[in-house]
């Protein structure tokens, strides 16, 4: 296994991410934006294979049509001349002041029929640019104070805007799938879809559900001190899991961005080892984009942006080598066995049974030896763990 990312890896970036000018709530930039053009080549020749970006990131909210063009033009020269994919589009309904409280949601209804004119428009050039997912985040979408948003209104409005755009796309034949990015707070006191459970379960009330996935992060489901790789396995149970946004997040705190497996290493180890390692019979669980949506700290100069890119990719291929060298390992396997960590597959009825039968059945209940389960029969889950850390660091 080699650790050169190259474009089969299917790493893919963020424009707002490597181009991030470092500008934060306490203060100034501490670096230029990155250009466009500069960035997608930076990217192509570390063995990128994809970028993805809002509609602003491309050309500023206030761009007249010839200057949209012109920006649209140089990355499609960029693109073309690179090889690197537009896999994914999305729109910025969070910077501009029109968007305070939210584009979908406003409570003004002029607002809310502005944010859906600027999706439609952002489709048709998703839709030109070949990219396959169209991802919303709502990250205006929510309220500071209770008083301030009927949930349920707004909650109605969310639907009408995702059932109208499923309309569009349908209707103009694009191949295009849509992937709900949840975040439980910031940059709103609460917002709406917080976690991957939540987001689901408004995904069935939709009128095309079939069209909309999700687009889960790590920083976002950690934030609310949530386990990424129980909601990834949850996304993907549901197949769900349209797009990903990788990258670290330490403890439930502000949405650090970090650098991917910079956080939480060991919820990474297992996400890498779920994605790469966890369908049937081994074989990778998920087979879309691995996208980094993260932000170079703001220390870094324009070398440490580039270093924050390779490191993204190096720590998913140094993990994504670890999670197999600890699937390959006999000890492991044993481990694994021994915890009947498998056993969770077999169904807990036989073929056939039902209740009656389960009832019927003496040595389920009436013969069970319940009391065989204190000071007996562990499942050997620690033992297990250490064998996974120690794949991880390298020891094994
Ligand atoms: C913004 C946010 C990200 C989202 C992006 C998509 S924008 O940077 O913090 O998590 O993925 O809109
Ligand atoms: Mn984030
Ligand atoms: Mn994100």
């Amino acid at each position: 296994m080699t650790l050169t990312p190259t474009p089969g890896d299917k790493f893919s970036f963020g424009l707002w991410t490597l181009g991030w000018n470092a500008q934060d709530q306490f203060g100034g930039a501490t670096r230029p934006h990155l250009d466009t053009v500069e960035a997608v080549e930076g990217l192509a020749e570390r063995g990128v294979w994809g970028i993805t970006f809002h509609d602003d990131d491309i050309f500023p909210f206030e761009s007249t049509d010839a200057e949209r063009q012109h920006e649209i033009d140089r990355l499609k020269k960029v693109t073309a001349d690179t090889g690197v994919v537009v896999e994914m589009v999305t729109t910025n309904l969070f910077s501009h002041p029109v968007f305070k409280d939210g584009g979908f949601t406003s409570n003004d209804r002029a607002v809310r029929r502005f944010a859906l004119r600027k999706v439609i428009r952002n489709l048709d050039l998703a839709a030109e640019l070949g990219a396959t997912t169209f991802v919303m985040w709502g990250g205006r979408e929510g309220s500071e104070y209770d008083a301030a948003k009927d949930i349920r209104g707004a909650l109605e409005r969310y639907r009408e805007a995702v059932n109208l755009l499923g309309d569009y796309v349908v209707e103009k034949g694009y191949d295009l799938r849509f992937a709900i990015e949840p975040k439980p707070n910031e940059p709103r006191g609460d917002i709406l879809l917080p976690t991957v459970g939540h987001a689901l379960g408004f995904i069935a009330t939709l009128e095309r559900p079939e069209l909309v996935g999700l687009n889960p992060e790590t920083g976002h489901e950690q934030m609310a001190g949530l386990n990424f790789t129980h909601g990834i396995a949850q996304a993907l149970d549901a197949g769900k899991l349209f797009h990903i946004d990788l990258n670290g997040q330490r403890g439930v705190k502000f949405d650090q961005d970090l650098v991917f497996g910079h956080g939480d290493v060991q919820n990474a180890f297992s996400l890498v080892d779920l994605l790469e390692n966890g369908g049937p019979g081994g074989t990778p669980a998920y087979d879309g984009p691995r996208h980094f949506d993260y932000k170079p700290s703001r220390t870094e100069d324009i070398a440490g942006v580039w270093d924050s890119v390779e490191a993204n990719m190096r720590m998913y291929l140094l993990l994504k080598e670890r999670a197999a060298a600890f699937r390959a390992d006999p000890v492991v396997q044993e481990a694994l066995a021994a915890s009947k960590v498998d056993e969770v597959n077999t169904p807990t009825l036989n073929d056939g049974e039902g209740y009656d039968a389960l009832i019927a059945d003496r040595a389920s209940y009436e013969d069970f030896d319940a009391a065989a389960y204190f000071g007996g029969k562990g499942f050997g889950f620690v033992r297990l763990q250490q064998l996974a850390m120690e794949h991880m660091l390298g020891a094994r």
